[in-house]
């Protein structure tokens, strides 16, 4: 883990470039130092939570997952007729889970220091709580993706590509139906393949969607607040960063300031976490 400096910070934007996900208004927040890890939770970490404590995920629980008909096998879309109506992409897959992320004809065995894939709100914050560590609140979340730079698109600057250079794990080509995988990876790529922030941390953008503590609303107060953790209650959690599966053309979300949301059983083939501490507590 890294020591991220506490202090104040602009958290969104005053030109925000999805205006509904309530990126707006750019407004002063204080947070305190606190630790988070370097990169996001990995299969391998997962996989020795669940050897100590039995732990069953939601989506085997479920019995289903949703995963991204692009990295589907034949056979598997064969099987299924059901889809999202406004996301035709996304595709309920019987027997999909963290081990099993495109359904029961794959595991994670290639995959160990890759992200953890279809972890719930909740089975991301029973992991936390294992290691006595908990979720970034939204505000430590985007404190630390910022990496201490002010008014930046990405968490490097605010050119996507500079010098031609990859900084994230993203979307290259027509989504949803061609990726050229300029940045090498089609699908999740091991944690720390690109650069990291000003902090020292991995993939804080792209890669996987990262779980943060929570509640989602878009009205936000300007003015300043200390430590917020969001509304007391709601219906679904806020996620940050993008995925893998993030293009401008359909969803520019691996800004510092974006956001989307999921409720908190959801589990996806983009959508893992990274834990942090309180730095009285390290
Ligand atoms: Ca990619
Ligand atoms: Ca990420």
């Amino acid at each position: 883990m890294v020591l991220i400096p506490g202090g104040d910070f602009l958290m969104g934007t005053d030109e925000p470039s999805i205006p509904a996900d309530g990126e707006g208004p750019q407004r002063p927040v204080h947070v305190d130092s606190f630790y988070m890890d370097i990169h996001e939770v990995t299969n391998q970490q997962f996989q020795t939570f669940v050897a100590d404590t039995g732990y069953v995920t939601e989506a085997e629980k479920f019995g289903d997952s949703f995963v991204f008909e692009g990295i589907l096998s034949d056979s598997v879309k064969k099987e299924i007729t059901q889809a999202v109506a406004a996301a035709p992409w996304w595709l309920p897959v019987k027997g999909a889970n963290w081990k099993h992320p495109e359904g029961q004809d794959s595991n994670i065995t290639d995959r160990l220091d890759h992200p953890v894939l279809h972890v719930s709100w909740n089975d991301a914050l029973t992991y936390c709580s294992w290691l006595h560590k908990r979720l970034p609140t939204e505000a430590e979340w985007e404190c630390a993706c910022r990496g201490g730079l002010q008014n930046r698109l990405y968490p490097w600057g605010n050119k996507l590509n500079p010098k031609g250079q990859h900084y994230a794990n993203l979307w290259q080509g027509d989504f949803p139906n061609h990726n050229t995988a300029e940045d090498g990876y089609v699908k999740t790529s091991p944690v720390m393949s690109f650069p990291p922030n000003g902090f020292g941390l991995y993939d804080i953008v792209g890669n996987v969607w990262e779980w943060t503590s929570d509640w989602w609303m878009v009205h936000h107060t300007a003015e300043k607040l200390q430590n917020p953790t969001g509304p007391q209650s709601g219906s679904d959690k806020v996620k940050k960063g993008g995925s893998y599966m993030c293009h401008k053309s359909y969803c520019y979300r691996y800004r510092c300031a974006a956001r989307s949301q999921n409720t908190p059983d959801s589990s996806a083939s983009n959508l893992g976490f990274r834990f942090c501490l309180p730095s009285y507590l390290n």
